[in-house]
């Protein structure tokens, strides 16, 4: 459609049909075209992006443009002229990089804080990603915890819910430490109703005030109708998430029912709280985070569900595993596969994958490597490897074996066994784009 027509130019969707992850989020590096006050000292810096649709350079544009950046193909990621200026990235969520820039928007006569200098970024980098696991404890504190195969229950008699810190603390600590995204999991939020949740609430609107990378927020996004009858929807739920400081909000087992019931009817109700909250605040804000648990088969003939010929044979020497999908924080599992419900949610709205492995999760011994290819293969939107890091060999094998967009880990970090510094200096060792500060 025809705009205002006050900048000249073309605005496409990028393009999915040739393997490019569809929507572009992360952190992309900037080629400034321009000596713009704004972005002085930004050239070749990381800054976070999440977008499908993107203006096209063009020589009738070329005045406007102050930067550019790549992906798949060169688009505009900043314009100026005279005392406009617009930019396609986040700068609130761009880290120290995005502060200085509001810091010289805001004083605009200063010369501004200077960006903070680091080496030259070229494209989308690789993101590590800490999760922290927040449920309340027997006192009734919201903490942060963490499980081994999804059991956070500490294994002394006194079965206490394992407590490895303060949510906002937590999530500050590794904002400084260099994380590029904060995932907060709500992880009994299939009991509790979350708008009944004030703490977590108050958790985002702390934390946003702190961490300048984007905030997913996870756990109990569902319709719910509470002891006196009233209803919410979970568009009500998720509105007020975003509204407390999430970027972006995560659905697990009402995104599993409602992919068992779309691979049943074929049909799209709209209904879903997947594609409600999609179609309101945009795919990218969706993610879909998928509890599977490894069962081994014989033969794939034996299940209706995509298997995997496995690295390493079951116990009794099978050769193929499909991931059965659970909810209610694994305790309930489901009659879908992971790659099922992966490409059956991308088709309902999602915008990202959270692939965690019941398995392993808490284990240290690795990511679940075949599953996380067989998913990352089938999908165009990002998928977040999640589950198993120990070390920062993890990471980078990962990036290399699959089509993994991101890395997720919870317990090294948390027990401070490796640094996330550690992690990011280990990939560029590798070979792997990753955003330093
Ligand atoms: O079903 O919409 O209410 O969402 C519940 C959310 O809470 C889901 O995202 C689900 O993954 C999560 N969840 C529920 N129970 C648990 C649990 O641990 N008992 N946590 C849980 C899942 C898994 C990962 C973990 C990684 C990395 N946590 O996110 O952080 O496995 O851990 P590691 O690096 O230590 O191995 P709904």
């Amino acid at each position: 459609v025809s705009g205002l027509g006050v900048i000249p130019g073309v605005v496409r969707r990028f393009d999915s049909s040739e393997g490019l992850i569809v929507p572009h989020i992360g952190w992309n590096a900037l080629q400034i075209t321009k000596d713009t006050q704004l972005l002085q000292g930004a050239d070749g810096h990381h800054v976070y992006f999440v977008h499908s649709y993107h203006a096209l350079p063009s020589d009738a544009n070329r005045d406007w443009i102050s930067s550019t950046c790549n992906y798949g193909e060169s688009f505009i990621s900043s314009i100026s002229m005279g005392n406009i200026e617009a930019v396609q990235f986040h700068p609130e969520k761009s880290g120290a990089t995005g502060l200085s820039i509001f810091e010289k928007f805001l004083s605009p006569n200063s010369s501004g804080a200077k960006a903070p200098a680091h080496r030259k970024a070229s494209k989308l980098a690789k993101r590590v990603i800490a999760c922290l696991d927040v449920r309340s404890n027997d006192n009734g504190d919201l903490v942060v915890t963490k499980g081994d195969q999804y059991d956070v229950r500490d294994h002394s008699s006194s079965k206490e819910v394992r407590n490895l810190g303060k949510p906002v603390e937590l999530a500050s600590q590794y904002y400084i430490d260099g994380a590029d995204e904060v995932s907060f999991l709500n992880i009994t939020g299939f009991r509790a109703f979350p708008l009944g949740d004030l703490p977590m609430l108050e958790v985002l609107r702390c934390a946003s005030e702190k961490v300048f990378v984007p905030l997913t927020v996870g756990g109990g996004i569902r319709d719910f109708t509470d002891g006196s009858g009233r209803y919410y929807s979970s568009l009500e739920v998720a509105s007020e998430y975003f509204r407390s400081g999430a970027d972006k909000i995560s659905i697990g087992s009402d995104a599993v029912f409602a992919a068992e019931a779309y691979l049943q009817t074929g049909v799209k109700t709209g209904k879903s709280s997947l594609e409600q909250i999609s179609r309101v605040y945009g795919n990218q804000a969706v993610v879909v985070s998928i509890d599977p648990r490894r069962v081994y088969v014989k033969s794939p003939d034996e299940v209706q569900f995509r298997t995997v010929k496995v690295s390493s044979k079951g116990p009794l020497g099978e050769e193929y595993a499909w991931y059965q999908c659970t909810v209610s924080g694994g305790r309930d599992s489901r009659p879908i596969g992971a790659y099922e419900l992966a490409k059956a949610v991308e088709e309902l709205g999602a915008g990202e994958i959270l692939l965690n492995c019941i398995d392993c999760d808490g284990q240290g011994g690795g990511f679940d490597i075949d599953l996380i290819k067989m998913v990352s293969d089938a999908v165009t939107i990002p998928v977040i490897a999640s589950s198993g890091a120990g070390s920062v060999e993890h990471f980078s094998e990962v990036f290399e074996k699959t089509n993994a967009s991101a890395a997720l880990a919870a317990g090294i970090f948390h027990r401070k066994e490796v640094p996330i510094l550690a992690v990011k200096e280990h990939l560029v060792d590798s070979g792997v784009e990753v955003r330093m500060q």
